[in-house]
C-alpha cells in the first residue's frame, strides 16, 4: 500500500501538483486496499489521507493507520474536511479523478474547495497498468476459477439448454468455487447469435451450430476473462475453416507477445491472418487489459501506439463475425513478461462438438 503511494507521490511532484483528491471507487480500491465506494483520499507529495464514513470508520482505522491520517467522514461536510487539508498542508494545486467524476461533483468542488482544481486524467489508471505479484496472484486466482466453470459445464451442457441455462451455470460455479461475483454480464450467445459479439443469453434452446461462451470470475476486487466457442452439433468444413483461422490468428498473436512490443505490432498479427481470408469481419480489438476493472489500459489495438511492460495483464482474443450466420471468438488471459507470456487460460482450445 505504502508503495503505491509513494509512487502517486512521485507523480504529483512530475505533474507540479500539491496533492490529489481520489473519489473513484476502483481508485480508492487500489490505493487503500478496500472497498468504500463513498470514500475519499487525498494523497499530498509527503502525506496520506482517509476519509471515511461511520460505516467503514472501523476498518479503515484498523487497515490505514500506518499509511493514512484517517479522518471520520461526515458527507455533509466533505468541503470542510478537504478545506481542512488544504489548509494544514497548504495546498494550492488539488488533481481530481476528471474521468470519473460527476459534472455535479466538480462543480461543488470548484466552488467550495480553497484550492485550484486541475484535472488528474489518466495518472492513476496509469500505476495499475503495471500489476505487481500480489495482483497477479489474484488474477491469476481468478482465471483459474473460470477454467473451472469452463470444464464443469462443458460435462453437463446438452442441447435441450437454453443460453441462459449455460450462463447461470457458468456462473454458479464460479460462486460456488471461491468467486466473489462475476467479473460482467454473462455472454452465451449460440447459432445464429454467435454472430453478435457482445450478444446476451437468451430464454432460447441452444441452436445448432456455434455457442460462444465469454465470461469470468472477480477475486478480491480483480477480474478474470475468457472466451470458448464449442459447436452445438457437428461443425461442417466452413465453420473447421473459420474456426482454425481464428485459432490460428490468437496462436500467432501468443507466440510474439513480449514486453517492449508495440500493442498495434500485436494486433496486426492477429488481424492479418484473418484478414486473408475473412476481412471485415474481426470488427474490434485483439484485447484489452484487465485488472481491477474489466477493461483497462493498454488495448492491443491496430490504433495504440504504446508499448508492452512486463506485469501488464492483457487479453488475446480475435473473433471472426460473419453476420446474419455465426461468429466464433477465442480468449485467453496473459501476463507480460520480459522474453514471453504467462498464459493463465488453461482450458482447452481444439474444436469441440456436443450432440
Ligand atoms: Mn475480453
Amino acid at each position: 500500500m505504502i508503495a503505491k503511494i509513494r509512487q502517486l507521490q512521485n507523480e504529483l511532484i512530475k505533474a507540479d501538483a500539491d496533492a490529489i483528491l481520489i473519489s473513484s471507487a476502483v481508485s480508492h480500491r487500489y490505493l487503500a486496499k478496500f472497498d468504500n465506494p463513498d470514500g475519499y483520499l487525498v494523497i499530498t507529495t509527503k502525506n496520506a489521507y482517509a476519509l471515511e464514513d461511520f460505516r467503514y470508520i472501523e476498518v479503515a482505522k484498523k487497515q490505514l493507520s500506518e499509511a493514512y491520517t484517517v479522518v471520520e467522514l461526515s458527507r455533509s461536510r466533505l468541503y470542510d474536511h478537504v478545506n481542512e487539508i488544504v489548509d494544514k498542508e497548504e495546498i494550492k494545486t488539488l488533481l481530481i479523478e476528471d474521468l470519473c467524476m460527476p459534472l455535479a461533483q466538480y462543480k461543488g468542488l470548484k466552488e467550495n474547495v480553497k484550492a485550484t482544481l486541475d484535472l488528474a486524467g489518466a495518472m492513476v489508471n496509469s500505476l495499475r497498468e503495471v500489476k505487481d505479484e500480489t495482483e497477479i496472484a489474484k488474477v491469476k486466482e481468478a482465471q483459474r476459477i473460470t477454467d473451472i466453470a469452463f470444464d464443469h459445464v462443458l460435462k453437463m451442457i446438452t442441447p435441450d439448454m437454453t443460453e441462459k441455462d449455460v450462463a447461470t451455470e457458468l456462473e454458479y460455479i464460479m460462486r460456488k468455487n471461491g468467486a466473489d461475483d462475476k467479473s460482467f454480464d454473462t455472454i452465451a450467445v449460440s447459432g445464429v447469435n454467435s454472430s453478435l459479439p457482445h450478444g446476451v443469453p437468451g430464454d432460447i434452446k441452444l441452436n445448432k451450430g456455434f455457442l460462444t461462451m465469454d465470461f469470468g470470475a472477480l477475486v478480491d476486487g480483480y477480474h478474470a476473462d475468457m472466451t470458448r466457442t464449442i459447436c452445438i452439433g457437428k461443425a461442417d468444413a466452413e465453420m473447421k475453416k473459420l474456426y482454425n483461422t481464428v485459432l490460428s490468428a490468437q496462436l500467432a498473436a501468443l507466440d510474439v507477445l513480449k514486453a517492449g512490443m508495440l500493442c498495434s505490432d500485436a494486433d496486426k498479427v492477429a488481424r492479418d491472418i484473418i484478414d486473408k481470408e475473412y476481412k471485415g469481419c474481426f470488427g474490434h480489438s485483439l484485447g484489452h487489459s484487465v485488472g481491477l476493472e474489466i477493461h483497462e489500459g493498454p488495448n492491443l489495438s491496430s490504433l495504440s501506439n504504446r508499448i508492452l511492460l512486463p506485469g501488464n495483464i492483457v487479453t488475446v482474443e480475435p473473433g471472426i463475425y460473419v453476420e446474419g450466420k455465426y461468429g466464433c471468438r477465442i480468449e485467453d488471459l496473459v501476463v507480460i513478461q520480459e522474453n514471453s507470456i504467462l498464459n493463465l487460460t488453461k482450458s482447452p482450445k481444439e474444436l469441440i462438438e456436443i450432440y
